[in-house]
């Protein structure tokens, strides 16, 4: 039998080789728009989590195919073993996954799942993302319910609807919130497709104004599209034809600090509310799921969809408190 003594020494020198272990982990965590408040978010979780972990993260914006794989050579050349990656297109997964094997770095893929040449997601990359199409239909019966509370004709409302294609999550957020619209009585053609060039507020706010310089004479509209800023661009277009803010009804999905924003200005806007999604599930979770992947050997689960939770302008403090992020 062994004695208590060796036995704390055995563990004690097993707690050693863990820590320093974990100071020998260092993950990537790359992202396709840095600048936008939701990967800033998702950054400080991330970072949360190397604290608490002990592991050393790389933070990479990488806006376009070529910096995804100058970023995944980079990680393998500092001697990463993992990253987590929110692509700029879904469509160079094959290229990533053939790129993060070559590096021998385990991938993670967080709100944009990959696909591979005929459309289909990548199963075997674990991926986070958020329920889009049931955070869509959120999004939809709240702007049924604010329609009808502000008795506007439902054939009077012209929408917006800022899409980015070819992102499927982009699909199925903003087809969640159609569907419910349709199915309670929203004329379809009074939906109206802007297409943005990239998934920011400025590219929606160009696709918008086309949209509203081409039907002048709707007086009242409403706006859904994949993100908060998506929504802020379709909004700030209203507001730059003249339509007032209380003909105008935006719902976002995010609550990062763009909607904030929006929220704590002194006269309400046309941005009328945001489903809130998690940050910190979608930083600190997937950070820590890749760490007990390299440091235990535990796999990360394949997929994982998280929530939302609806928040209104006079409302949202009290959500964000309930929800743990205030
Ligand atoms: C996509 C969007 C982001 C955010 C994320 C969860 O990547 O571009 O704005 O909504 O999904």
């Amino acid at each position: 039998m062994r004695s208590l003594k060796a036995i704390v020494i055995a563990s004690a020198l097993a707690m050693m080789a863990n820590a320093a272990w974990a100071e020998d982990v260092k993950i990537g965590f790359v992202v396709k728009q840095p600048e936008e408040p939701w990967f800033q978010d998702e950054w400080k979780f991330a970072d949360q989590a190397a604290q608490e972990k002990g592991f050393t993260l790389v933070k990479i914006g990488a806006a376009d195919g070529e910096k995804v794989q100058s970023a995944i050579d980079n990680l393998g050349a500092q001697g990463a073993q993992g990253f987590i990656i929110c692509v700029p297109d879904v469509k160079l997964g094959p290229g990533i996954v053939a790129k993060a094997a070559a590096n021998d770095l385990k991938l993670m893929t967080v709100d944009d799942r990959l696909v591979g040449a005929d459309g289909q997601p990548l199963e075997d990359v674990p991926h986070m993302g958020i329920s889009a199409t049931k955070i869509g239909e959120t999004v939809g019966e709240a702007m049924v319910e604010e329609i009808k509370a502000r008795g506007w004709d439902m054939k009077d409302v012209g929408l917006i609807r800022v899409s980015y294609d070819q992102l499927p999550t982009a699909v199925d957020r903003v087809n969640g919130a159609t569907s419910v619209l349709e199915a309670a009585g929203f004329p379809a053609a009074n939906i109206f497709d802007a297409p943005q060039a990239k998934t920011d507020t400025e590219a929606a706010l160009n696709a918008a104004t086309t949209v509203l310089n081409q039907h002048a004479d709707i007086k009242y509209w409403v706006a859904v599209g994949l993100n908060d800023e998506a929504v802020l661009g379709a909004v700030r277009a209203t507001e730059s034809v003249g339509i007032p803010a209380e003909n105008v009804i935006g719902i976002g999905i995010g609550g990062a600090e763009s909607a904030i924003n929006e929220f704590n200005k002194p006269s309400p806007t046309g941005f009328f509310g945001t489903v809130i999604i998690s940050p910190k599930r979608h930083g600190y979770e997937t950070a820590v799921n890749m760490y007990d992947w390299i440091a235990n050997d535990e796999e990360p689960p394949m997929l994982t969809l998280t929530s939302g939770s609806l928040a209104l302008r006079d409302n949202y403090k009290q959500v964000r408190q309930d929800l743990g992020i205030e």
